[in-house]
């Protein structure tokens, strides 16, 4: 059985969307990163990274969520568009959410929550750059079900947990009325709420 090594974190919800979406049996180790638990040795033998999440297929230790779901959407043909044009978007966006959405949302949360030293120039700057992420993403979905296509894929579970949680992060979708309808129509799917009740349950 696969092993998740995670917590209620933004990427390990990515995995875990997967995981529900698709009905694969799962084992899930709480690994708790606020209280050091990413730093022990038992766990650097897991991820010399520090950092979850992480899946243990029985054979490979398996890191970087965007390539995690990249794997298994691979190996189980779900999530990743056959037609070898939408594979590409799919990849695309993938590597987008890793080097763009996910870093600068991050750094909205760092400077405007985490840091003990608030800086209002980084938190314009990167709410700025997150700005701009959400008009380009609400343009992408104005003739798009799912940011590829029809089809919901891994693309979409990729983008959502930062998109999640736009309210905190001070986002506003007023202006972003296809991203909205997009964010609802993931947020509802079957897969997604139990992602998420798994999650509270872990924080709770
Ligand atoms: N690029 C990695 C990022 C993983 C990551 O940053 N994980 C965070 C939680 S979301 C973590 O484990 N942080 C603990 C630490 O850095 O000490 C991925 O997509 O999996």
């Amino acid at each position: 059985m696969i092993k998740l090594y995670g917590y209620d974190t933004i990427n390990t919800l990515k995995i875990l969307m997967f995981l529900f979406e698709t009905g694969l049996d799962f084992e899930f180790v709480p690994i708790n990163i606020r209280e050091g638990a990413q730093h022990t040795p038992d766990f650097r033998a897991v991820n010399p990274a520090g950092k979850v999440p992480v899946i243990f297929d029985g054979d490979t230790y398996q890191t970087e969520s965007n390539a995690i779901l990249l794997i298994w959407a691979s190996r189980t043909g779900w999530g990743l568009e056959r037609d070898s044009g939408l594979q590409a978007q799919v990849i695309t966006w993938l590597f987008y959410q890793a080097s763009t959405q996910g870093p600068y949302f991050g750094q909205i949360e760092y400077w405007a929550r985490l840091t003990k030293t608030p800086n209002s120039a980084a938190s314009t700057h990167y709410s700025a750059i997150a700005s701009r992420a959400v008009d380009y993403l609400n343009e992408r979905l104005k003739d798009k079900k799912y940011i590829c296509g029809e089809t919901y894929t891994i693309a979409d579970i990729a983008l959502f947990p930062w998109l999640r949680i736009h309210d905190h992060l001070g986002l506003s979708f007023e202006n972003a009325k296809n991203l909205s309808r997009w964010h609802d129509a993931v947020l509802e799917r079957d897969g997604t709420q139990k992602a998420i009740s798994f999650l509270n349950e872990i924080s709770s």
